[in-house]
């Protein structure tokens, strides 16, 4: 399998954690924002990012590849069949993916993305209105995240991925997870990020990580 995209994305880290959680192989491929490879453009053509491809068949945008991959490798389940769930967990991966990354990616791409990766510069005017908007979503993870287990109760699921995907990209500009101010959504964070699956894509992850946030 190949997965187009940088780790930095949380769609992308979200569809990566989601391979490694089924111990799927997968080899990164280049993808995103600038990236002009005939490659990437083939099976891109709207030049997003994540894009899949399995033996052949390409797919698009996160949520359809983890449904896909949900119903192709079905161990171990993280689009639960339950009804309730399963429409909590299509939500909160909605969720995470529209109002809660509309607020994060215009901190990170007129901070972090457009001046330090593109070199295109920023608007600094669309960075203070995502942070304007955040606390509204880091709220409302607080007032969702639970003494112990997952968002869902005992399952871990696509929910408790894609939420925590985003919070990990958020890190990039200093508003991951505040153990002061929201210790709920810290304290269940830190157990989706000790799970096996979530260090193999961080570990991943931190030569990218240490580029665009040199250790002091
Ligand atoms: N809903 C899509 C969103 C994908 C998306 O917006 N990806 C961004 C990177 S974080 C992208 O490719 N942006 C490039 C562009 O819009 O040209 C998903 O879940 O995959």
């Amino acid at each position: 399998m190949k997965l187009y995209g940088a780790l930095i994305s949380p769609f992308v880290r979200k569809v990566a954690v989601v391979l490694a959680e089924k111990g799927l192989d997968y080899e990164r491929r280049r993808g995103g924002p600038g990236v002009t490879d005939a490659e990437f453009l083939s099976v891109s053509p709207f030049a997003k990012i994540p894009v899949i491809d399995d033996q052949g068949f390409i797919l698009s945008d996160s949520t359809a590849i983890v449904c896909y991959l949900d119903t192709k490798y079905p161990e171990p389940r993280l689009i639960p069949r339950e009804a309730e769930h399963y429409g909590r967990a299509i939500w909160l991966d909605e969720f995470a993916d529209t109002i809660f990354a509309e607020a994060g990616l215009k901190i990170l791409f007129n901070r972090v993305v457009g001046p330090k990766l593109l070199k295109v510069g920023g608007d600094e005017a669309l960075a203070l209105q995502g942070e304007a908007e955040l606390p509204r979503s880091l709220d409302y993870i607080e007032g969702l995240a639970p003494d112990a287990g997952w968002l869902l109760g005992d399952h871990f699921t696509i929910a408790d991925i894609a939420v925590a995907s985003m919070l990990r990209t958020l890190v990039y500009v200093g508003y991951g997870p505040d153990r002061a101010a929201r210790p709920r959504t810290a304290a269940w964070y830190d157990r989706v990020a000790a799970r096996p699956a979530w260090t193999v894509i961080d570990a991943q992850e931190a030569v990218l990580a240490n580029k665009i946030m040199p250790a002091a």
